[in-house]
């Protein structure tokens, strides 16, 4: 189950529920408002009504065609999930305070699948290139039988600092490490 929650649908599953009370006071409020300002305006009440249904329906129909037919194009969801051709999958262990990697150094070019899991508390795993910009970060819930999996091309040689930013307790600020990329 939270595996599923954690997935790509899990997630627009969540996004849709969490829309329910807020429509439900949207809606409320809207039919409250009609009802007091009965005294509107020169628009016949049938025409403003059907405009407004129209207007909702289109507001939630191109809602949810483009959360359905984009969700398969999230990265998280692509990546894992790809049939790659030399890619180098690497375990990644996280604890308070510290990353355990099965391997931390690269070559430009290499493809790697960084395969992540949390085994105490909430961490994430983020990587930044070498100029300080922000590649990715994953967020690792305890718990999870699968590892959360993300893939990166090294384009560039250097230091690429690994950090946590999930906030994870009083040495959160120290849980880094780094990964070192070779020319090719
Ligand atoms: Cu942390």
């Amino acid at each position: 189950m939270t595996d599923f929650i954690y997935s790509s649908w899990g997630a627009l599953v969540i996004t849709l529920l969490m829309q329910i009370p807020f429509l439900i006071i949207f809606f409320s409020v809207v039919n409250k408002k009609a009802f007091v300002d009965n005294v509107a305006a020169d628009t016949p009440a049938e025409k403003y009504t059907s405009t407004r249904y129209l207007w909702i329906a289109v507001v939630l129909i191109s809602f949810f065609v483009i959360n359905f037919a984009s969700v398969k194009y999230m990265p998280t969801f692509v990546e894992a999930n790809a049939e790659l051709s030399n890619v180098k999958d690497v375990d990644i262990s996280a604890t308070s305070w510290k990353f355990d990697m099965s391997e931390r150094s690269f070559k430009v070019g290499d493809t790697v699948r960084f395969l992540a899991k949390s085994e105490d508390t909430m961490h994430s795993f983020a990587l930044y290139h070498p100029d300080g910009g922000l590649l990715f970060t994953m967020m690792l819930m305890p718990g999870l039988e699968t590892a959360s999996a993300l893939v990166h091309t090294f384009d560039k040689p250097g230091v690429y600092m690994v950090r946590c930013l999930e906030y994870c307790g009083v040495n959160h600020h120290g849980m880094r490490s780094v990964i070192t990329v070779a020319e090719k």
